[in-house]
């Protein structure tokens, strides 16, 4: 799927701004056939955004179920002869989409596109209803998981991530044309030799028979560097300039549909960075130098919108990741706005890209967030069907992602059970269809404190070590001695695998203005002293290649008593102004005294 441009044979019209919404408590609305009128009883919601916290009424927060979205877009007049397409880029965590009266499109997974031609079902000129009923529910088979329970005051939904389940419209909306024949795929794998790049590109189209591909590459003044024929290929740039960790320096090829009589049919724009990817040994190569990720897990989280996307918000994070020093980020847990990785891939920050496969681990659950009672994986929980949804989450994460020079990593879930025979078993074919689906890039899991070295059954399969640890938080609290020494032991355990380990989280809850003069748990000295405790520990393991702090900032979660207001592990409050760790983190990894 290739997502909506304006290029000189494609137009998009955003369908962002204000949307009628409804609550679908007793799911009458498919039966009914609300898409088929104007929704009644409907209140305005933002799109995109997350309705949970939008409104003051506690039943759409913690509502789970059916929820109604509905809009009308008028389609530009200029469009006849063409193809017309309506996209999304997410919808959490599943959608139906009708047109007018049509159904038109069904997607399962909140954080990838999807798209339905519409051309039959619309007229250029006139005003089309857009009909979109969101379910956030989560049961085993889902990704993530979750149960709704029912319990003596009504039903509950249950799920064991650590993070509040904020759904509905996250991501813009587009009403597209693109021609009947048209480009449909492009895929591009880069490669060095010497100073010269090699850019492997194939490309799919539909509906063009007899047409011809031309493709041109121009580097970043828009000079032609490179051009080609044909739906597959080889171009080499003499001195390349390679995409680099802190220099995202992009290259434009430009793919052209050009029919027998050479007119150019369909045009698509995809960027390019030139760099390679490799694990050797204990380190993580890009472009054959050794790598060390600094950065956070982080959250697309903020007041009021919840998960919706929002272009100020996600420039100020990208600034605080520059002021701080990070040179990485993953999208714990769950893939990011594209938006996102467009600016990773921009201003040359490294990526870990994440599938929303988190929690399925029922054991942690019931420690830290209370769903006890489940065993993780059997016939009824999670099961051969789950593992099918989730093969498909990491096809969709794929497909979107490959072309991205930012995206180094795969991380196929976070902090799943992994000690069991049933982790074995369902893991084993998933790590095979990633590396399958893109051979060119490493492939891994976060492991998560339940497994340590010497029980893990999984990271026999991945290429990378990814490892969350808190010791001196959830273990060995308050004792930063008890805890360097047993955080130490693990790792040289791990270290003994000869593979790069990255430390994908580890943090202390830190309620901001909390202090003391020794460092008590929650205080901000406290965090200071557990991060430099972490630090000591990564500077004597040689395989540590990479450090990447829980959490960003704070961000919200369900309520519970390990929760004040959310998780607290921000480096930066909610509302991303620094803790004092913030300043130590940043002279740290800025080398600056
Ligand atoms: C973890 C999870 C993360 C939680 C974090 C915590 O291991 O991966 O989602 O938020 O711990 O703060 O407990």
């Amino acid at each position: 799927m290739l997502r909506p441009q304006d290029t000189s044979t494609r137009e998009r019209k955003p369908l962002t701004g204000l949307w009628r919404f409804a609550l679908d408590p007793a799911a009458e609305g498919r039966r009914s056939r609300w898409f088929a009128g104007p929704l009644a009883n409907a209140r305005e919601m933002a799109v995109p955004a997350s309705f949970n916290d939008i409104v003051t009424d506690p039943a759409v927060r913690d509502y789970f179920g059916d929820v109604w979205y509905q809009t009308t877009v008028r389609v530009p007049r200029g469009w006849a002869d063409q193809r017309i397409v309506l996209h999304f880029e997410s919808a959490t965590h599943r959608a139906t989409v009708w047109v007018n009266d049509a159904e038109v499109v069904s997607h399962e997974g909140g954080y990838t596109p999807f798209e339905a031609d519409v051309t039959e079902h619309v007229r250029p000129g006139e005003e089309a209803r857009v009909t979109v009923v969101v379910d956030n529910t989560l049961s085993f088979q889902t990704i993530p998981p979750g149960v709704i329970e029912d319990t003596p005051a009504g039903k509950r939904q249950r799920y064991w991530h650590d993070f509040f389940n904020y759904a509905g419209i996250h991501r813009p909306v587009w009403l597209y044309a693109r021609p009947a024949a048209h480009l449909t795929d492009i895929t591009v794998v880069t490669g060095l030799d010497g100073a010269t790049g090699t850019i492997d590109y194939t490309t799919t189209a539909a509906d063009a028979e007899g047409a011809d591909v031309r493709v041109v590459l121009r580097d970043s003044t828009g000079g032609e560097v490179a051009t080609g024929t044909g739906t597959g290929g080889r171009l080499t740039v003499d001195n390349v300039h390679r995409w680099a960790p802190g220099d995202g320096y992009l290259y434009a090829l430009e793919v052209q549909l050009v029919d027998p009589a050479g007119t150019v049919v369909d045009s698509y724009h995809q960027s390019v960075g030139v760099r390679t990817v490799a694990v050797s040994g204990n380190r993580f190569l890009i472009n054959g130098e050794p790598f060390h990720f600094t950065g956070f897990g982080m959250h697309e989280d903020h007041a009021v919108i919840g998960k919706g996307y929002n272009d100020a918000h996600m420039l100020h994070d990208f600034e605080l990741l520059e002021w701080i020093g990070a040179n990485s980020l993953r999208t714990s847990h769950y893939p990011y706005s594209e938006e996102v990785l467009d600016y990773a891939d921009r201003h040359g920050i490294v990526v870990i890209d994440e599938t929303a496969a988190v929690g399925i681990n029922m054991g942690l659950g019931g420690g830290i967030f209370g769903s006890q009672g489940y065993q993780t994986f059997s016939p009824d929980t999670v099961n051969d069907r789950t593992r099918e949804v989730h093969a498909q989450a990491i096809r969709e994460l794929v497909a979107r992602d490959k072309n991205r020079p930012s995206v180094v990593l795969w991380s196929i879930a976070n902090e799943p059970e992994s000690d069991t025979e049933g982790a074995e078993e369902y893991f084993r074919p998933l790590f095979g269809l990633t590396r399958e689906l893109d051979p060119t890039r490493p492939v891994g899991f976060v492991n998560v404190m339940l497994a340590p070295y010497g029980k893990c059954r999984v990271s026999q399969f991945a290429d990378v070590l990814m490892l969350n640890r808190y010791y001196g938080w959830y273990v060995y609290t308050g004792d930063l001695e008890g805890a360097e020494q047993a955080w130490e032991e693990e790792l040289r355990g791990w270290a003994t695998e000869n593979k790069p380990i990255i430390i994908t989280e580890y943090g202390a809850d830190t309620y901001p203005g909390l202090h003391s003069v020794t460092a008590e748990p929650w205080t901000e000295e406290y965090q200071i002293a557990y991060l430099d405790m972490n630090h000591r520990v990564f500077d004597r393991v040689d395989a540590v290649v990479g450090e990447q702090v829980w959490n960003f900032a704070d961000f919200m979660t369900t309520s519970g008593i390990m929760r004040v207001g959310g998780n607290k592990k921000g480096v930066f409050t909610r509302d991303r102004q620094p803790k004092a760790a913030a300043y130590a983190l940043r002279r740290r990894w800025r080398k600056e005294v």
